[in-house]
């Protein structure tokens, strides 16, 4: 079958040839796997790529404990149910709004490009927690690095401040993520990156060009408004980050224990009953027999099989 690749491919694979940049390259090369169509032509090429990726990345490693000159490179390792990256131009609030979401308390100021390296936090909601990475800015010349922690995250939030001029801000972020190849809306190949747009600052009155804005792109993206500062709107925001997370919980019981819903493991979508098993002990995996449900809906203990597709909340009791 043939690899019908795109021209875009063609240009990022010269500029790939041509950089001398570890860290670019291997930019470059995260590009081209995110570029080439997904089919069985190209299986053969996806797999090169992945193994060129490995290799660099191993070589930027020795580059680093050799103290080699690779520039610096932060990346962010994930932790809780889901990393989320908060994503804007200068001053848009992403730092305030952290340590809203968070107990962090990174530095937040009136002049732009206050943060300059990734800031962690965690977010609790309701019984999980969900790790929440503030970046420095996002400019035209920013280290590929930048581009690397959205790429890395599982989803984006977009921070535009709802006192400037939102539509372009919109553009100036969209552009820059484009141009690297991170598409925040649907196209025919490569991956699309989970995506919500926070009107921030919200609490300064809402205008004319909110409104302009939220006809136009509604649909397309979930849009929250939200001022960190006064809390007005930031528990929709968490509600829609775990939402847009995709994921869900699954509790679990012993035989003859009451039912509670604590602990919970947490999985992506359309995760079975022998996924969750498969979770909490390897052996489930030849000796489960069936589990038990209960949930809100439906269940009150009926017996479902191994294949049954799990759902947010669902409460297993496993029979071997
Ligand atoms: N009115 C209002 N101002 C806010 C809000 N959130 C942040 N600000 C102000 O906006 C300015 C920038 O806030 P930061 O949180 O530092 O913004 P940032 O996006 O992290 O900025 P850089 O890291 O410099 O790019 C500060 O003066 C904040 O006080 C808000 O909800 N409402
Ligand atoms: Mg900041």
């Amino acid at each position: 079958m043939p690899a019908n690749l795109p021209p875009q491919y063609f240009e990022v694979e010269k500029k790939y040839r041509e950089s001398k940049n570890l860290h670019e390259k291997l930019g470059y090369l995260q590009d081209l796997l995110a570029i080439i169509p997904k089919h069985k032509g190209t299986e053969k090429l996806q797999a090169d790529l992945k193994t060129k990726i490995s290799k660099l990345k191993e070589s930027i490693s020795k580059q680093k404990k050799s103290g080699g000159t690779g520039g610096a490179w932060y990346q962010v390792e994930k932790q809780g149910a889901g990393q989320v990256v908060l994503v804007g131009l200068a001053n848009s609030g992403r730092s305030t709004l952290l340590n809203t979401l968070t107990n962090a308390h990174v530095e937040v100021a009136l002049y732009p490009f206050t943060t300059n390296l990734p800031q962690i936090g965690m977010m609790e909601y309701e019984d999980i927690k969900i790790q929440i990475v503030d970046t420095p800015p996002m400019y035209e010349e920013a280290p590929a690095w930048l581009f690397g922690l959205y790429r890395n995250g599982d989803m984006v939030v977009l921070v535009l401040d709802a006192q400037s001029d939102m539509e372009k801000d919109f553009e100036t972020v969209i552009g820059m993520l484009e141009e690297r190849n991170i598409h925040t809306k649907h196209i025919e190949s490569g991956d699309v990156k989970k995506t919500i747009i926070l009107l921030n600052k919200s609490d300064e009155g809402r205008s004319v060009a909110t409104d302009e804005f939220i006809a136009k792109h509604e649909g397309k993206f979930q849009i929250v408004l939200a001022s960190p500062k006064t809390g007005a709107g930031i528990d929709e925001l968490k509600k829609q980050i775990f939402i847009a997370l995709g994921v869900i919980r699954v509790y679990t019981k012993k035989i003859g224990h009451p039912i509670e819903r604590k602990d919970p493991v947490v999985m992506g979508a359309g995760a079975t009953v022998m996924d969750a098993a498969e979770h909490i002990h390897k052996d489930f995996r030849k000796n489960l027999r069936f589990a038990r449900l209960w949930n809100d809906s439906n269940y009150s203990g009926q017996r479902v099989e191994k294949g049954h597709v799990l759902a947010d909340g669902d409460l297993l009791e496993f029979h071997v």
